[in-house]
């Protein structure tokens, strides 16, 4: 049988709204997305992955949908949802879809019935709404991840439940009609023909709603990486019953042929984690392990044998990412001094301490040749290949993510929107005035100034994206004991042998010819630095 495209994939996220503005009214748009797949089969990805796109009042970046079946008219419409898929298609290009299955928006047609409706009615049932434990107290002390309580007072009383924003009800998936319409959700997008879908939220779908409700020990709300020690039997994550919706949504993806796919975005550990992915499930998961480490060969290596062995055991391969529209851009982060939390840094407008941008950068060019090295898929996040890094100090009245607080600026400062050309007006994205601000040294960061350029990070993507289709069909990967010590991570593909250096001393620099370095390489292997060796 032959490899499913996707074991091995590159997957390109698209933020529309800020990817390509063909109208001109500042956002992003779908046109706007067609007119630059030339860029994505350019930089020789295989996928693209669209985050929300659907009808939405646009209070969490589109996560907040109000009808999962209609193109929101900023972005565009069904017609040019329909072109841009049959454009990335004709190009080889496949395309997945974001599923917000958690929850909707407040002003959704279902919710709005629902607060009209009483309590106890079909209408409320539809998502979670319960009685406080006093008047004013609510039912848990179950926390939202955007801050304050997960629940929301009505007028008549009752409370509702939302793990984000307010303006986003959770769902509740006891309630056999919601299953039927995201069963109903899947094949319409199926049936346009997109090829899969990243999960939103994926462990969060199924509540303990048995009276009295349960607190959460410890009062961690929703990353769920590390309470389950003090809650085994979490009240909201990655609940047994989970699965199941997973294994029906499996039988929906085989109605298709080929299969479509499933992409859970689990903030779960490993060895939960692979639980979504095991036969009869989805497909893939996210790993966002290298989101948590910092530069330094020992952790890379323990994230690596771990993610690699975790998917293996289920039959899967690994997924690996950098960045995303949720977390600092990686130039940025590897360019603080450890310790700094990039979050907090983030709250200073980037300035205490300031990024070491070129020494970020360099880690960056490292670390995305450590990634496209790996057996598995690599997903990569729209500007990374321009080596982007995180506009920390937007002004306070341009913020919109309503993950915000005094601790936290939010993130909008990963979604910018991008340069395509050294100057003119949003440096080639579109109108006169982006929905962000771009920074004035844009320009240097764009396609246009990087392609052609040896020494640019889009090169460097591009050369590593070409070289990678040599080997990233055979999954073999084993590390290299001789040289896997201390500062230097060390494993073959095949007949390549890959070397990272994360120390701050010249590594040796075993005999064979070099296919790609992150840097120029010396008598040895720099600091920083990653090479790609065939061997003699
Ligand atoms: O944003 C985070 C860390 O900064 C995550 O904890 C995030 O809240 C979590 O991964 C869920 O994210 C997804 O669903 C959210 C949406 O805001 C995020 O953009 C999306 O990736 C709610 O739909």
């Amino acid at each position: 049988m032959p490899t499913p495209w996707w074991r091995n994939a590159v997957v390109y996220q698209v933020l529309p709204r800020s990817f390509a503005d063909a109208s001109g009214d500042g956002i992003g748009d779908l046109p706007g997305l067609t007119s630059k797949l030339d860029h994505l089969t350019d930089l020789g990805v295989d996928a693209l992955w669209l985050t929300p796109c659907y009808r939405s009042p646009w209070t969490d970046a589109g996560y907040d949908i109000t009808d999962h079946r209609k193109v929101d008219p900023a972005l565009g419409t069904l017609a040019d949802f329909d072109r841009m898929l049959a454009e990335a298609h004709a190009r080889g290009l496949r395309v997945l879809l974001d599923v917000v299955p958690n929850h909707t928006s407040d002003q959704h047609e279902w919710f709005r019935r629902a607060l009209a409706a009483t309590p106890g009615s079909p209408e409320r049932d539809r998502y979670v709404f319960k009685d406080g434990r006093a008047p004013d107290r609510p039912p848990s002390n179950w926390e939202s991840r955007f801050g304050g309580s997960a629940w929301t007072r009505t007028s008549d009383g009752q409370w509702y439940l939302h793990l984000f924003a307010p303006e986003q009800p959770d769902l509740n998936w006891r309630d056999p009609r919601v299953r039927e319409e995201f069963a109903g959700i899947l094949r319409f997008w199926g049936d346009r023909g997109v090829d899969g879908f990243r999960i939103d939220v994926a462990a969060a779908l199924v509540k303990d709603l048995r009276e009295p409700l349960r607190d959460v020990v410890g009062g961690e709300g929703c990353e769920g990486l590390d309470d389950f020690a003090a809650n085994p039997d979490h009240p909201f994550l990655d609940r047994p019953e989970v699965h199941e919706i997973y294994r029906e949504w499996n039988r929906i993806f085989h109605e298709f042929d080929p299969p479509l796919i499933g992409v859970a975005e689990a903030w779960v550990r490993g060895d939960r984690r692979v639980r979504y992915i095991r036969p009869g499930e989805l497909q893939q998961a996210f790993n966002f392990e290298f989101l948590r480490v910092r530069w330094r060969a020992a952790d890379y290596r323990r994230v690596v044998a771990e993610s690699i062995a975790a998917a293996r055991s289920v039959g899967r391969t690994a997924t690996w990412a950098l960045n995303n529209h949720d977390v600092v851009r990686q130039v940025s982060v590897l360019g603080l001094p450890r310790g700094v939390d990039p979050r907090v840094w983030l709250t200073t407008n980037g300035t205490d301490p300031p990024a070491d941008l070129e020494l970020g950068t360099r880690r960056a060019r490292a670390a995305i040749m450590l990634v496209l090295a790996l057996p598995g898929s690599a997903y990569l996040y729209q500007g990374e290949e321009l080596g982007l890094p995180e506009v920390a100090d937007l002004p306070a009245q341009v913020l919109g993510d309503p993950k915000r607080s005094g601790k936290d600026k939010g993130r909008d400062g990963c979604r910018v929107p991008l340069p395509w050309t050294r100057g003119g007006p949003s440096f080639g994205f579109g109108g006169p005035r982006p929905w962000l601000p771009q920074p004035r040294d844009w320009g240097d960061y764009s396609v246009e100034a990087q392609r052609g350029d040896p020494d640019s990070m889009l090169e460097l993507y591009r050369s590593a994206l070409r070289l990678r289709r040599e080997f990233s069909g055979n999954e073999s990967f084993s590390w290299d004991d001789d040289r896997n010590v201390g500062d230097v991570l060390a494993f073959r593909r095949g007949e390549v042998l890959v070397l990272v250096n994360t120390g701050s001393t010249t590594a040796p620099l075993p005999a064979g010819s070099v296919l790609l370095a992150s840097s120029p390489l010396e008598d040895g292997l720099p600091a920083d630095t990653a090479v790609w060796l065939r061997r003699e």
